[in-house]
């Protein structure tokens, strides 16, 4: 079997769910099914698969997401100065730049690489310097900037500067305000910021295939008055919709809504980094979508407000509370919160099947269905087979390390909490607020609940 589409999966996956139709074959037929049912959503102990596919295993081992980094945003500090290149951009990096002349001179490469969602979940993408999303690019309102960008792709691309308002001929529509930049060219982009507020960059040549395979970034003026909005943690996020056929690498551009992996900055969960907070601080999120799809983020045990878009701040008496921000198609939106409530929070899109991996829909619907008889009858030639879906499939994290899929395919749900696997994938990241923190804000690991504050068994 060389090439595994996502409904052949499913489709075996319905065969093995409990369908009559392979009670009929003969015993050597099953088996050959069996085979497939490692990459399906049965589970049978036996034949073991020739090549073991130890993706999911590696990925259950992925704990420590949050690697050590200093505070970035300080009250009374945050000033240029201070922007370092570990900021707030989970799981990545701010673009650093050079003075030139009293212009802000930072350099984009645009260029195909490869990118691990999650440990051992490698996708060809195109980005940016090495990252997708390209690394966040912050300046400060009233700088001058020049943007140079090399084009290392296969093809031309050009780069649109998303909400910041600029000379047409910056804007980067590739026909309208400038012609495209030719693979191994380099063209400079040069504007002065009149703004302060979260935007983005994004190709606008060929834009559905070059945001479809990776092709994005934010871009963070801070007010140049530093008494606007401080805050004590600021995280930037790109949320992304990829269609990455089971056991392929590279993403489809063809792909329209049909899309099977959802990351926050390229990373499926548990890979995401954890934001890790000081009860009291002030968190504000920035959070960017150019995919085909929008997304409800929701955020647990806190009430956060919508204080921006990329159309600009938000006057402090029209804002409002929410638990889940829509970030539609082609926008940023900004919340803050007070971490006020220790523990470990879910942050995550609200849309189920974006908080989960590959095989997320088109599975045949076994709730309620009695599937004992076919059971009984299925074991006869498959010893241990145990049908799933009937009561739901909150098994599969659990056994997400039992089940490989092909290979460089992420189990459906996956990781690992302090109370057991965690049902969830893709679009999924933890808040966790604590009364101490270290002063690198390095993962603090998971979260005690104090005596008398977890819910318990009676019966
Ligand atoms: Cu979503």
């Amino acid at each position: 079997m060389s090439i595994w589409a996502r409904r052949q999966i499913l489709k075996s996956a319905a065969l093995l769910g409990g369908a009559g139709a392979l009670l009929r074959g003969t015993k050597a037929s099953a088996q050959d099914h069996s085979h497939m049912d490692m990459g399906s959503m049965t589970m049978a102990p036996k034949p073991a698969p020739a090549k073991p596919a130890p993706m999911a295993t590696r990925m259950k081992a992925a704990a420590p997401v949050t690697p050590p980094r200093p505070p970035r945003l300080v009250p009374g500090t945050d000033r240029p100065a201070t922007i370092t290149l570990n900021s707030g951009t989970l799981n990545g990096g701010t673009l650093p730049f050079v003075m030139k002349d009293g212009v802000k001179e930072f350099h984009l490469t645009a260029h195909e690489f490869e990118q691990e969602f999650a440990p051992g979940f490698k996708v060809k993408v195109w980005g940016y310097n090495g990252s997708t999303p390209g690394p966040t690019i912050e300046a400060v309102e009233g700088d001058r900037v020049r943007i140079l960008v090399t084009n290392r792709l296969p093809e031309a691309t050009s780069i649109h500067w998303h909400g910041i308002l600029l000379p047409s001929g910056m804007d980067g529509v590739a026909g309208l305000s400038a012609p495209p930049i030719p693979p191994g060219e380099t063209w400079a982009y040069e504007f002065t910021l009149r703004q302060h507020g979260t935007q983005m960059y994004h190709p606008h040549y060929d834009e559905m295939v070059q945001m479809a395979v990776g092709m994005m970034g934010m871009f963070v003026i801070h007010p140049k008055d530093a008494a606007i909005g401080p805050v004590d943690r600021d995280y930037t996020m790109m949320l992304h919709a990829w269609a990455i056929h089971p056991g392929t690498s590279r993403p489809d551009p063809a792909v329209m809504l049909e899309h099977d992996t959802w990351t926050i900055n390229g990373r499926v969960f548990p890979a995401v980094e954890h934001l890790v907070v000081k009860t009291g601080e002030r968190v504000r999120l920035r959070i960017g979508n150019v995919s085909m799809h929008e997304h409800p983020m929701h955020i647990h045990g806190h009430h956060m407000w919508v204080t921006g878009t990329d159309g600009g701040m938000i006057p402090e008496g029209a804002r409002w509370p929410e638990t889940t921000i829509q970030v539609p198609v082609g926008t940023t939106r900004t919340v803050e919160f007070v971490a006020d409530n220790p523990g470990d929070w879910a942050f995550h899109c609200h849309k189920g099947h974006h908080a989960m991996n590959t095989m997320g829909h088109d599975i045949p619907n076994f709730l309620g269905v009695d599937q004992r008889d076919v059971a009984r009858d299925m074991a006869k030639q498959l010893p241990g087979y145990m049908p799933m879906g009937e009561g739901g499939m909150g098994d599969m994290g659990a056994m997400a390390g039992m089940m490989p899929g092909p290979a460089n395919t992420p189990p459906m749900m996956t990781g690992t909490g302090p109370y057991g696997a965690l049902d969830m994938g893709g679009m999924v990241t933890v808040i966790k607020v604590r009364d101490e923190v270290a002063a690198d804000y390095r993962d603090p690991g998971w979260y005690k609940a104090p005596k008398g504050t977890m819910a318990w068994k009676v019966g």
